[in-house]
Order: structure tokens, then C-alpha cells, then sequence
């Protein structure tokens, strides 16, 4: 088989960088190690910036988007017994972000694929890049008990943190950057009217809680929980009645609780690898980098990648421009180390550590009286939360 793109990894990154190239007349094979419905059965972020719906339009996959989508103008922070709202249309120049969740986007992105004939390979087993650093590599699959060949010109590494494309690149050429957190989030979705119409992230000396939401039926709402505890552990009362707690009492009287459809426990960590680029292998999303989820970064980190390659493959391809190629890189990573920092800012304020000393605990309630007290700082979170631009 040969393509131009060798595409690893059908979750969002892939299926938009697929979709996108096709658009521009660029054939992509992605190559999925699950089959659709284990990648379609994740729940993951919910949170868009404007430039990833952007970019699902510009995929001509926003419709349902647009449709289903709710536009969120700011969310709510509860602190020290009270609530105080960020305003992100106000504070970001008139920006705002789109709440859909990441299911039903990688959705739409599969259903795009399958109306345009893309060539989306799930169950493909022992992916392996092979020849980055030669103009004519090619990665190679099983098929059962038959190997497969894809010839190609470049492969992009959108197999996600543990797969295979980033653990190609020779140890001796990769730098990895990495902070784990003491803590997870254990996360809920349920078929409940959320509590809010807004997000609620509320700081709490029991521990953080998020509460989200899918759609006006649909809830998500997280707690942050010990790295030692298992689902296990966690009953749906018993998970109710923490959420209950780390909530303003005004808002926990109205929590509307029901049985969960999900859930699932996090570890969160920060964790970057340079460079994104080896030979003809370029990495991105979660190939490339993590973020704690509490910033809402990690999808939307993946959407400038593939915003850059995208451009650059579209300028070498059709230009014989290969700039975009050669900055990728640089260019990539320089966003990704902002919303590193936004996303560490965002869980070092709102979470409880456990060993925080008495200083650290100063510094968080000093950081939420500087931030409300100042429509600077209200503006520094409110242009990161949107998305910088690409
Ligand atoms: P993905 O991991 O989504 O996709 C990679 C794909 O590659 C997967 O389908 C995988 O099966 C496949 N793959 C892996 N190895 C392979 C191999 N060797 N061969 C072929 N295919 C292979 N972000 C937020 O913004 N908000 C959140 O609340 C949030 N919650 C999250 C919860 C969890 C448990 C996780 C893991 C992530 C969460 N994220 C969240 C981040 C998440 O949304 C990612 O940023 C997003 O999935 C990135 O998309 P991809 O880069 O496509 O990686
Ligand atoms: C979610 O809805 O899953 C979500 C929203 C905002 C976050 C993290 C997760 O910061």
C-alpha cells in the first residue's frame, strides 16, 4: 500500500488531520490499534477553544457541532464560601468556548472519514514505523497472521501517550519533561440535568470538584481523589455525597444525582517531549505531551498541532514549501509549553496538597484574590481558557 501520510492513531488528532488533508486532495491512511467503538466508548474532555471548532468546521465537521454545541461566555469558581464568575467574553476580547463533548467530536470526525472514503484501518495490531530518517519510510502492521506494508512520504505520530511512534525516536535524541501530580480526578457522567448552566470549579479543603456537563441531560462532574484509590471504592452514593461537600450548599441543595453511566479514575501529570519531529515522524497530541485536565488543555492542545502540520503539509505538498515542516517543531512546542503552564497554574491553585505546607495554602488563596481583584489577571486566564492563538 502506499500514501502520502502515514496517519498512526485514530483518535482526534488522526481523524482531523485525515479529514483536513483530504479536503486539500492529500491522501492519509490512519491506522487504529482498537476497533471504532472501543475509541468511541472513551470519555474524555468536553471543553473547546474556539480554534478547535474552528478547525472542525473548516473539516467540514462542525454541523452537529454548532447544532449540539452550547457556547459557555464564562464558568464559575467557588472559593472560601463564595462564587465568583469569570467572565470570558468580557475578558478575552469577546471570545468564548464550545462545550461538546469529545465522544460525539471523534464521532463526527469518523462519520466525515466514511462519507469521504478515508482510509480508516482499526484492529491493526504491532504498528511499527520503520526508516524515519530516510526519505521512503513506511510503517508496517499485522493484518491476523499477515504483515502489511504502507509505503509513504512523512508518518505522524497521533497514537496518544503510550503509543508506539514517540518510543521510536532514539533515547538519545528525545527529552522527556514530566511532573506527576499526588492526586487523580475521579470522574462521573450521568443522565441528569446538570447542576449548572455553567462550569462550577470548586476549591474545596476536602479536595478539588469539577461539575461539567455533556448537555442539558447529560452531566459530568469530577472529584479529586488520592492516587491510591480504585473505582472500586467509589459507590455512586458515596461519590455523591463527597461532590455534596466540596459544593456551595446552595449548589449541592439543587444537585439533581442519578446512576453512572461512566466512571473512571485519572492520574494527572504535565509532561512534554521534545523534539516533535524525528527525520519524516512527526508527533502530536498526547503522542507529544499531557496536561492535569484542569485547565481544559489537552484536547485543544492537540488542535494546534494539527493546525501546523496541517498547513505544513498543505505548503509542501502543493508549494514545495517545506518551512512549515522544518518549524514545526519549534512552533508546536512553544504552544504546547503555555498551555503547560496554564494547565499547572490552574491544578497547583484549585487542588488540595495534601503536604501543602501552611506557605503553599497562603499563596493558593493569594493567587484567587489577586486574580479576582484584577481584570489583568482576569484576563490572563480568560485568553488562555479560550485558546491562545494558533
Ligand atoms: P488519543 O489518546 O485520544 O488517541 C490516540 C489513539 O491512538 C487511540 O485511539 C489509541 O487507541 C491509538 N493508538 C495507541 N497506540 C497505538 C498503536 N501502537 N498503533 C495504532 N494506534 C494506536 N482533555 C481535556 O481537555 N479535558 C478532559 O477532561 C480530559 N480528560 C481526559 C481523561 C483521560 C482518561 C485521558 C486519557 C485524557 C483526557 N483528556 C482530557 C485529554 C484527551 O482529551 C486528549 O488530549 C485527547 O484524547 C488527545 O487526542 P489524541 O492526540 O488523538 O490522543
Ligand atoms: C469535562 O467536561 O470533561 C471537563 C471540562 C473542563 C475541564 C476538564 C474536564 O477543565
Amino acid at each position: 500500500m502506499k500514501t502520502s501520510v502515514c496517519i498512526i492513531g485514530g483518535g482526534p488528532s488522526g481523524l482531523m488531520l485525515s479529514q483536513l488533508l483530504h479536503l486539500k486532495g492529500i491522501d492519509t491512511v490512519v491506522l487504529e490499534r482498537q476497533s471504532r467503538e472501543y475509541v468511541l466508548s472513551r470519555i474524555r474532555a468536553g471543553v473547546l477553544e474556539h480554534g478547535f471548532a474552528a478547525l472542525m468546521r473548516e473539516a467540514q465537521c462542525g454541523e452537529r457541532m454548532d447544532r449540539e454545541g452550547e457556547i459557555h461566555d464564562g464558568f464559575i469558581i467557588a472559593h472560601d464560601g463564595q462564587q465568583s464568575r469569570v467572565d470570558l467574553h468580557k475578558y478575552s476580547g469577546g471570545s468564548s468556548v464550545v462545550v461538546y463533548g469529545q465522544t460525539e467530536l471523534t464521532r463526527d470526525l469518523y462519520e466525515a472519514r466514511d462519507k469521504m472514503k478515508g482510509i480508516v484501518i482499526h484492529n491493526a495490531e504491532d504498528v511499527q514505523p520503520h526508516d524515519l530518517k530516510t526519505a521512503n519510510p513506511f510503517v508496517t502492521y499485522r493484518d491476523g497472521d499477515e504483515v502489511v506494508r504502507i509505503d509513504c512520504d512523512y508518518v505522524i505520530g497521533a497514537d496518544g501517550f503510550h503509543g508506539v511512534s514517540r518510543k521510536s525516536i532514539p533515547r538519545d535524541v528525545l527529552k522527556e519533561y514530566e511532573k506527576v501530580y499526588p492526586f487523580g480526578w475521579l470522574g462521573v457522567l450521568s443522565r441528569t440535568k446538570p447542576v449548572s448552566p455553567e462550569l462550577i470549579y470548586a476549591k474545596h479543603e476536602r479536595g478539588f470538584a469539577l461539575c461539567s456537563l455533556r448537555s442539558q441531560v447529560l452531566s459530568r462532574y469530577y472529584i479529586q481523589v488520592p492516587l491510591s484509590d480504585t473505582v472500586e471504592e467509589w459507590s455512586d452514593e458515596k461519590f455523591w455525597g463527597e461532590l455534596k461537600r466540596r459544593l456551595p450548599a446552595e449548589v449541592a441543595a439543587r444537585l439533581i444525582t442519578g446512576p453512572s453511566i461512566e466512571k473512571s479514575i485519572a492520574p494527572l501529570r504535565s509532561f512534554v517531549a521534545e523534539p516533535m519531529r524525528y527525520g519524516n515522524l512527526f508527533l502530536a497530541g498526547d503522542a507529544a505531551h499531557i496536561v492535569p485536565p484542569t485547565g481544559a488543555r489537552g484536547l485543544n492542545s492537540a488542535a494546534s498541532d494539527i493546525y501546523y502540520l496541517y498547513h505544513a503539509m498543505v505548503a509542501h505538498y502543493k508549494n514545495g514549501d517545506d518551512s512549515g515542516l522544518d518549524n514545526y517543531s519549534a512552533k508546536a512546542l512553544a504552544r504546547v509549553w503555555k498551555a503547560q503552564r496554564f494547565s499547572w497554574w490552574m491544578t497547583t491553585m484549585l487542588h488540595t496538597f495534601a503536604d501543602g505546607i501552611g506557605y503553599d495554602q497562603k499563596l493558593q488563596q493569594t493567587e484567587l484574590e489577586y486574580l479576582f481583584s484584577s481584570e489583568k489577571a482576569l484576563g490572563s486566564l480568560a485568553e488562555n481558557y479560550v485558546g491562545l492563538p494558533f
